[in-house]
């Protein structure tokens, strides 16, 4: 008989299916970036960062760098969300300080011209990044694939960039349905690709960033936010079985309940606006909750952080949790402060 190598289950994925161990696993959303020096030194030599995006070399050392620094969880690649529509054959920049430009799709004719049928091949070299990723992460620690959900994508695809108010995006949802759930659908598809690709490269989970869901009407919500993100978890846990699923729908509200229930995510995103008692109530008991530390509590730092992440710890103490922010780490967030943070989330017990 042939021994078998088994690698111990992470942590951080004990608590995506449901182990309530404590203290939680820990990791940040936006742990690689402006924010530590050692992302700017490489950034500062790189042509562009979509450019950074597709080395795999320098993209493998961004990703661990939180890691090695932290000793951290998980690790989330590092690459962006809008490397899909990039890969879908739309022009993509990053400006400095102006966030990114795309060429706006703003009709069915646009959808027309998108090419997905190269999608994958295109963003090879991220899947490059995973594999690379895995190999140099100690097996204790997971890697997070992740894509934007298709909602948030299509913002930018149609808006040009970040927008304030979204008008563009959803009076195309409101005026003409059919053309833009066309737009939505080769999203869908490419992203579900796009997951099952980075699984069997090797990221241990994956996550689905719909940071604008909450600009929605509840109906709108269930069309363009809950479908979609349904559709590719079923899709991805087709051919990825057993492999926990993240979703992230910002802003939800009450419509978090809804999200859970109808996509069957694994885990869901708390940002920083959600009631911890609704939560532990609501949420706790359907799945793995994942959250919610204000990011400017993050960047103050002192008892304000950590009274607020006490409460976080206390509120989810019965369930199964791991703990993050509500949003992303802000750029001028002092390191140390996340040191702080990552060293009383460790030190603290029930
Ligand atoms: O010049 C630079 O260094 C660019 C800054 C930067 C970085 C470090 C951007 C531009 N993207 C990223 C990396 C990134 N983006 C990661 C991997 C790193 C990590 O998390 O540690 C991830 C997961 C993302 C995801 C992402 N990109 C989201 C979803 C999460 C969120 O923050 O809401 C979104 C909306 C984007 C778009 C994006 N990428 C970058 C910018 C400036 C923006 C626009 C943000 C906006 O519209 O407000």
């Amino acid at each position: 008989m042939t021994p078998t190598i088994t690698r111990k289950v992470p942590h951080f994925i004990r608590a995506l299916k449901g182990d309530p161990t404590k203290p939680p696993p820990l990791w940040y959303m936006r742990q690689a970036g402006r924010y530590l020096p050692e992302y700017r030194e490489i950034r500062q030599n790189a042509r562009s960062f979509l450019d950074l995006c597709y080395s795999p070399a320098l993209a493998a050392r961004i990703t661990l760098q939180p890691i090695e620094r932290f000793d951290l969880d998980a690790a989330i690649l590092f690459s962006d969300i809008l490397v899909i529509p990039h890969a879908l054959g739309v022009s993509v920049t990053f400006e400095e300080g102006e966030g990114p430009r795309l060429t706006p799709i703003r009709d069915g004719q646009g959808v027309m011209g998108l090419k997905p049928d190269h999608v994958l091949e295109r963003l090879a070299p991220v899947l490059e990044t995973v594999a690379t990723c895995r190999g140099q992460l100690a097996g204790s620690k997971a890697l997070i694939g992740f894509a934007g959900a298709p909602w948030t994508v299509a913002t930018y695809m149609v808006e040009g960039g970040s927008s304030r108010d979204f008008t563009e995006a959803k009076s195309w949802a409101y005026r003409d349905p059919e053309t833009f759930s066309q737009l939505i659908d080769i999203i869908s598809k490419s992203t579900a690709d796009y997951l099952v690709a980075q699984i069997k490269a090797g990221a241990d989970a994956v996550q689905i960033f719909d940071s604008w869901a909450g600009v929605l009407p509840a109906d709108q919500f269930l069309r363009w936010v809950i479908e979609p993100t349904r559709w590719i978890v079923e899709r991805v846990r087709a051919s990825c079985p057993g492999i926990p699923i993240i979703g992230f729908p910002r802003g939800a509200g009450v419509l978090y309940e809804r999200y859970v229930d109808e996509t069957a995510v694994d885990c869901v995103s708390l940002d920083s606006m959600v009631p911890l008692d609704w939560a532990a109530k609501a949420l706790l008991p359907r799945c793995t909750l994942q959250g919610n530390l204000d990011p400017v509590a993050l960047l103050s730092g002192g008892k304000a952080m950590r009274d607020s992440a006490d409460a976080i710890l206390r509120a989810f103490t019965n369930g199964a949790h791991v703990f993050n922010l509500g949003h992303g780490i802000m750029q001028r967030t002092p390191p140390e402060h996340v040191q702080e943070l990552t060293n009383f989330v460790r030190a603290w017990r029930p």
